[in-house]
């Protein structure tokens, strides 16, 4: 096989690397970007240890103490690159209509003549003075028939060790891909070319950032950031927006669910899928621990934030954890609200953005009742309670996160590898709701549980960067991750439902939940975390034909009667007020979804029409 040469650079691809198009595509990309060197990661553990060293070397990470934190880090970023950026996050499809308006968009050609082929194209010398890293990676067991195959070309070494904990990376993906395997081709730049002699900085990045997906081509450009969601692109910007377009034409799902397992104390498995907007708590409920009174259930953990669902030949939806880690929200996560959360985070993590201890281990807002008395924060400053008392600064940042390796939750469900997947019962939708949405509602049929997740709304959290706590329609929570237009989307989740229905199969029930109604003093009513165990028992039942329930105007919600409140003094008043349904709020809450719906006005399915004339009349009546 011809080996391309790059002039000045040497390709360095190891001898098991086989893909002419996979060779090419990374020397037009070294030529493009400038990179000083290419470094093809195997994804061994001495690679990893490596590389951290690296970071901790070049002052990107620092090494946590091992006794108290074995075999972890800190990184801290930019204070300016802390969240997704959704305002420059881009669907580049041919036609507009079909990035729909709910997306950024921009013509293919005049994105790829700013960012690629112009004079000043922003990828042009993009990694002078660096390494570019290639990253191949496997979203689903390797060679699962509903995984799927990315490589990610990056000048950062730490998204190379998080792409290590995130994702099945490195040699064994390259073997699977063979000579001439499909891969989606993923290239990634801090966007801060170093210039001989000059000084590195400690998170290099770019005050311009483009997250930028081509659905046609099957392509992620990714320009600026060294975040999150912006810069592990197996992540949102595969395993969502391009995976989501790959759902569709190919008829399965890509979605931003949780996955959890479900033992009834008869023994009896279940399977549901999550879905929530981003910080919402899917990490907390993947890894439910039920409460005392509750006893003989067992939650297991298959996913905490994507899931990928195809149909299977038995009828059933199959659904797999395209990732291998979690990178999770660490503020809040503590012993009470996620033991097997913080038993994860023992040792082998990634944080990025936490508050350093002053015997090197890390601390967050909500990981102990009492705050150390003397912290480094995130940016690097002193903190102490008192300082935080008078200004109010955080020692961690609100979107801090940890990345690792689900192999360390003590909850894994031993079905989270199974390349087959987990045939899914029920689906779930939640959004983050002081008022108006009951605590649990259940559809009465596939449509309207569409009408449900697709009219979902949310309260913003620090996930991604702009006003937080602010209502906005969150269809599916997949607002910021759906790679097309968002009525065509609902269409694919009907059409799917339908064509599964004819083949005689029983479809998974849908709900809609909301754990975060606040009383009149501001807090939240419903305890949550251990407690959401109640609502999904009462799913099971309602599932094995045995949960009683209410019907009212959009849905089935259960009776105080209905739910098990051993071991939790929760009164009826409470009850009340989680579950109340206010005919006022909910007159108001449908001029959202009318406002939602003339947004989404071309392709909108005419069922979710009339399922929302149905709601109205009832509410009327
Ligand atoms: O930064 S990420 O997009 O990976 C996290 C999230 O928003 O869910
Ligand atoms: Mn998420």
């Amino acid at each position: 096989m011809n080996r391309p040469v790059l002039e000045g650079v040497r390709l360095n691809a190891p001898a098991y690397v086989r893909h002419a198009r996979l060779l090419s595509w990374v020397a037009e990309m070294a030529a493009l970007t400038e990179a000083r060197e290419v470094y093809w990661c195997d994804g061994s553990q001495e690679e990893y240890d490596r590389l951290c060293a690296q970071l901790v070397a070049a002052g990107t990470m620092k090494r946590l103490n091992p006794e108290l934190r074995p075999n972890s880090y800190l990184a801290c970023s930019d204070p300016s690159d802390v969240a997704r950026v959704e305002d420059r996050t881009y669907i580049c499809s041919q036609r507009k209509e079909d990035a729909g308006p709910t997306n950024n968009w921009m013509a293919p050609a005049e994105m790829r003549e700013l960012l690629q082929t112009g004079q000043k194209a922003l990828f042009r010398g993009a990694m002078r003075g660096r390494t570019l890293y290639v990253v191949p990676f496997s979203m689903g067991p390797i060679g699962s028939p509903i995984a799927h195959i990315g490589v990610e070309l990056s000048d950062s070494p730490y998204v190379a060790v998080n792409m290590k904990i995130m994702t099945r990376m490195g040699r064994a993906v390259l073997d699977v891909l063979g000579s001439d395997g499909f891969f989606v081709p993923c290239i990634h730049t801090v966007g801060a070319p170093l210039e001989a002699g000059q000084k590195d900085a400690a998170w290099p990045c770019n005050k311009t950032k483009y997250i930028v997906h081509y659905p046609e081509t099957q392509e992620i450009w990714s320009y600026g950031s060294g975040y999150g969601g912006n810069a592990l692109l197996g992540k949102k910007c595969f395993a969502l927006r391009i995976a989501s377009t790959m759902g569709r034409d190919q008829g399965w799902l890509a979605e931003h669910m949780l996955i959890l397992g479900v033992t009834s104390p008869k023994g009896k498995k279940y399977h549901v899928a999550a879905a929530f907007p981003s910080a919402c708590g899917k990490t907390n409920f993947a890894m439910l621990i039920p409460p005392a009174g509750l006893k003989g259930w067992k939650v297991t953990t298959i996913g905490d934030d994507i899931a990928w669902i195809k149909p299977h030949a038995d009828g059933r939806l199959y659904a797999i954890n395209p990732e291998a880690g979690y990178f999770g929200v660490a503020p809040g996560t503590n012993h009470k609200t996620n033991e097997n959360c913080m038993a994860s985070l023992a040792r082998d993590v990634i944080f990025t953005n936490v508050a350093l201890t002053d015997d090197g281990d890390v601390w967050w807002e909500g990981m102990t009742d009492t705050p150390p008395a003397h912290l480094t924060d995130w940016q690097g400053k002193d903190w102490t309670p008192g300082i935080a008392k008078e200004t109010g600064a955080k020692a961690a940042h609100p979107n801090a996160r940890f990345t690792v390796s689900a192999i360390n939750n003590p909850a894994l469900d031993a079905e989270w590898d199974n390349p087959n997947g987990v045939a899914i019962d029920a689906f779930i939708f939640g959004g983050r709701r002081s008022t108006t949405v009951p605590l649990v509602t259940e559809a009465r049929d596939w449509t309207e549980g569409v009408y449900m997740a697709a009219t979902m709304g949310s309260e913003t959290t620090a996930a991604a960067a702009g006003a937080q706590g602010v209502v906005r329609r969150d269809p599916f929570a997949m607002l910021p991750f759906t790679g097309y237009n968002m009525s065509d989307y609902f269409q694919h989740w009907l059409d799917l439902g339908a064509k599964l229905q004819a083949s005689g199969s029983t479809l998974p029930k849908i709900y809609c939940v909301n754990w975060f109604r606040k009383g009149a003093d501001g807090k939240f009513v419903w305890p949550g975390y251990g407690e959401n165990m109640r609502v999904l028992e009462w799913m099971v039942e309602r599932l094995e034909g045995t949960g009683g329930g209410e019907e009212h105007v959009f849905g089935v919600t259960p009776n105080y009667e209905h739910l098990n409140w051993t071991g939790l003094d929760f009164s009826r008043a409470q009850f009340d007020q989680v579950t109340r349904i206010d005919a006022a709020e909910w007159k108001a809450e449908m001029v959202l979804h009318s406002e939602l719906f003339n947004q989404l006005s071309y392709h909108l399915p005419a069922a979710l029409q009339a399922t929302k004339s149905k709601i109205e009349a009832r509410l009327a009546a």
